[in-house]
């Protein structure tokens, strides 16, 4: 058989739009998704229901759904090689959702550390679907069998219930789902916090945040304030354990210019922070410039994120859409006659 008919296995991931991409997310995620479709089948979306786990400013949400769309596409995935939807377009997840919810346990659900995570920051809002939040995290990920899930050390555990929950099912109905794994890429890198060091970059966190369409002038001004130590020998060096902000640093640096820490201590060996940082920061200005500038092009442009969400979710209703059926045959729902 050659090598076009062989089928590729189906990668599948999604982002909240619930803040705008930042630097982790790039570097931890979707720069290493671009790379994938050579030899997978990939689905990326944009994961709109579950941001609904806590209050959004609908104006702000819809704004983010499109504009992650247009970042993830300037990030390097192309539409013409990735499936790239909005989640809330593909019906299915929301079916599959509610009948997964009937195949996962309330035990189960209590163990997760991000439903304990949430409810203890949204006291006033712990609702019902931040506590089902990771059923239907595997109807998003089953209803495409897929084979790997590309997820952060914070997603493990959700990754783990949908394989329980897929073999579950798949042991009362016969085979029905792909058992899928988790896939973390070997050189992920990890971003913390510019502000603090000790938590890693996130979303929810803007102030040591470096989001992907920060103008050059915001760039400048947050690496120029990144927290290092107060060390006196105030040496480049990476030691993760003593110079948290400063192996952060290092690591960003290696990762937008492809230079190994060795390289990176020897480049600024006797210079200090005062000549480090401005250099980390112009490196990621200059990365940085062309994403948010193709970004800003599309995001202009919403008849075309429009046909690239239009095209996308037909394509993935059309693979979601067999495996619902599947499910609802299996499980003793009659077949709809139109
Ligand atoms: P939240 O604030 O809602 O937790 P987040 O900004 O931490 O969001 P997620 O939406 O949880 O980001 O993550 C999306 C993807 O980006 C995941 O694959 C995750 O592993 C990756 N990612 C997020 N933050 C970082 C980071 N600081 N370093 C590396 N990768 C990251
Ligand atoms: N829970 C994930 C987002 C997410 C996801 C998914 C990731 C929703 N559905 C399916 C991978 C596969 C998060 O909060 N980062």
């Amino acid at each position: 058989m050659d090598n076009e008919n062989v089928k590729k296995k189906v990668m599948l991931s999604g982002i909240q739009p619930s803040g705008d991409l930042h630097l982790g997310n790039y570097l931890g995620a979707v720069k290493n998704w671009a790379e994938l479709p050579e030899q997978f089948d990939c689905f990326y979306f944009m994961a709109d229901l579950h941001t609904l786990t806590v209050r959004q400013d609908p104006k702000e949400l819809r704004r983010r759904s499109t504009a992650q769309l247009a970042q993830y596409i300037a990030c390097g995935l192309d539409p013409e090689k990735n499936t790239l939807f909005l989640q809330s377009h593909v019906h299915e997840h929301a079916e599959l959702g509610w009948i997964l919810n009937c195949y996962t346990m309330f035990g189960e659900l209590s163990r997760m550390t991000q439903f304990k995570d949430k409810s203890a920051r949204h006291t006033d809002n712990i609702n019902g679907g931040l506590f089902t939040y990771p059923a239907l995290m595997a109807a998003d990920i089953l209803l495409y069998q897929a084979d790997f899930v590309p997820v952060g050390e914070d997603q493990k555990q959700h990754c783990e219930l949908t394989r329980d929950i897929a073999i579950r099912f798949n042991n009362l109905y016969g085979e029905t789902f792909k058992v899928p794994e988790p896939y973390i890429p070997k050189v992920g890198a990890r971003i913390m916090s510019l502000s603090n060091p000790a938590s890693k970059m996130s979303k929810s966190d803007p102030l040591g945040c470096v989001f992907l369409m920060d103008k050059p002038e915001e760039l400048a001004r947050k690496f120029k304030r990144a927290v290092t130590d107060s060390d006196t020998e105030r040496c480049v060096r990476f030691d993760p354990e003593n110079k948290p902000g400063v192996a952060n640093l290092i690591q960003i640096y290696s990762s937008v210019t492809g230079r190994s820490f060795d390289e990176i201590e020897a480049e600024f060996d006797g210079k200090g922070y005062g000549v480090f940082k401005p250099a980390v920061g112009e490196a990621v200005i200059e990365t940085l410039r062309p994403i948010r500038e193709e970004a800003e092009r599309m995001i202009a442009d919403k008849a075309y994120l429009q046909q690239v969400y239009t095209d996308g979710a037909q394509k993935a209703s059309f693979v979601a859409r067999k495996t619902l059926r599947k499910v609802y045959k299996k499980i003793g729902l009659v077949e709809k006659p139109f």
